[in-house]
């Protein structure tokens, strides 16, 4: 029948025009063409059914509705085909290379704390912490260091202007930024009977001159080991296995004469590394005061301390010449650890 050629005429050019149309507004002109209202092609085969016989009627308006629907759908889905990948990739190009996220890392400081706590653990020191506001009597009093002694000048310390430091009370309540972690030995002795081995490590202030080596705001590492029979030799090994361990080489330890109201005897520690000697921290066996102050016997128990400077390590190991780049946020700097 020719009418039916028509029809699939129709649908196949109607399918073909609906599956080329590559956006919404070309497939808007495809269906003005084929399913208009008014002048589209539909109308046309629509007015073909009133031609033919009345018998054949239903047949051809079946058809004619199948042809229909059939077209109809088809635009349908092209439609939402043709909407929803735009919708998505609105704003975004994806075939565009990704934007690589920029990592963090952690400061070298912070690496050569860690790295210093795996050393000392290997050692079998505990890590233990202190806080970095503390009252006198641990940063002083307990530490040995007297009312008079020059340590505790105001001028050489961070007080904090808290209500409380305005009244008689100062002395036993006034607060300051720790200016050493030997303050953590203390707080760790108050709150377990021996033996003790830990390090403890962390930020302490003075108001110090800044230059290349030194600075307000550093850190240190303290170490406290007491138990029955603790030696200064024992000092010594500890303290040349750690820096051997965090240098990768064989390096001399040497103890000078020195004093800390808290070790008796004291020494200054330094370190023969590269052909010269450093000095890296200080050193010696507690006082018996101080044992005594925690509650300890200084009869029965014996116990050697040190506090090194983190900042010194870390810029020898690596040859950083001022230690103010550590706090200068400058990420060409930081990128290189
Ligand atoms: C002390 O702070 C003692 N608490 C160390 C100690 C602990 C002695 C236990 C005995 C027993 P000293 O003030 O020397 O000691 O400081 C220790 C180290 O901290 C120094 O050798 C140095 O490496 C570092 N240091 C001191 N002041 C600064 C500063 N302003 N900037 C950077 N590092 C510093």
């Amino acid at each position: 029948m020719d009418i039916e050629r028509q029809f699939e005429g129709y649908r196949q050019a109607a399918l073909a025009a609906i599956a080329a149309a590559q956006t919404p507004q070309e497939l808007e002109a495809v269906r003005v063409e084929f399913l208009g209202k008014k002048r589209g092609r539909l109308k046309e085969l629509q007015g073909l059914i009133a031609k033919v016989s009345p018998e054949q009627r239903p047949t051809v308006g079946k058809l004619f509705n199948e042809v229909r629907t059939q077209v109809e759908a088809a635009l349908r889905r092209r439609k939402a085909a043709l909407e929803q990948p735009r919708r998505a990739a609105e704003g975004i190009d994806v075939t565009l290379p990704g934007r690589v996220p920029a990592l963090g890392r952690r400061h070298p400081l912070t690496q050569t704390m860690d790295e210093f706590k795996d050393i000392m653990g290997r050692l079998g020191f505990d890590v233990a912490y202190g806080p970095e506001i503390e009252d006198e009597y641990h940063n002083f009093v307990a530490l040995n260091i007297q009312e008079d002694h020059p340590a505790r000048d105001p001028l050489d310390n961070f007080y904090l202007a808290t209500a409380r430091t305005q009244t008689a009370e100062r002395d036993r309540t006034a607060v300051l930024l720790r200016s050493q972690t030997s303050t953590v030995q203390i707080r760790v002795m108050e709150r377990q009977p021996p033996p003790v081995r830990i390090v403890s490590l962390g930020r302490v202030y003075r108001p110090d001159t800044v230059d290349r080596t030194h600075h307000w705001m550093f850190h240190q590492m303290e170490g406290l080991m007491v138990d029955v029979d603790v030696t200064m030799a024992q000092l010594k090994t500890v303290l040349r296995l750690f820096a051997t361990a965090f240098l990768g080489q064989d390096v001399a330890i040497r103890f000078r004469p020195s004093f800390f109201p808290f070790t008796e005897p004291s020494v200054e520690v330094d370190m023969w590394f590269d052909g010269d000697w450093l000095e890296i921290g200080g050193a010696g066996m507690v006082d018996p005061n101080v044992l005594t102050a925690v509650g300890y016997d200084p009869e029965r128990v014996s116990g050697f301390a040190f506090g090194l400077g983190v900042e010194r390590f870390c810029m020898q190991r690596y040859g950083i010449g001022d230690i103010r780049w550590f706090t200068e946020n400058d990420v060409r700097f930081l990128r290189q650890f």
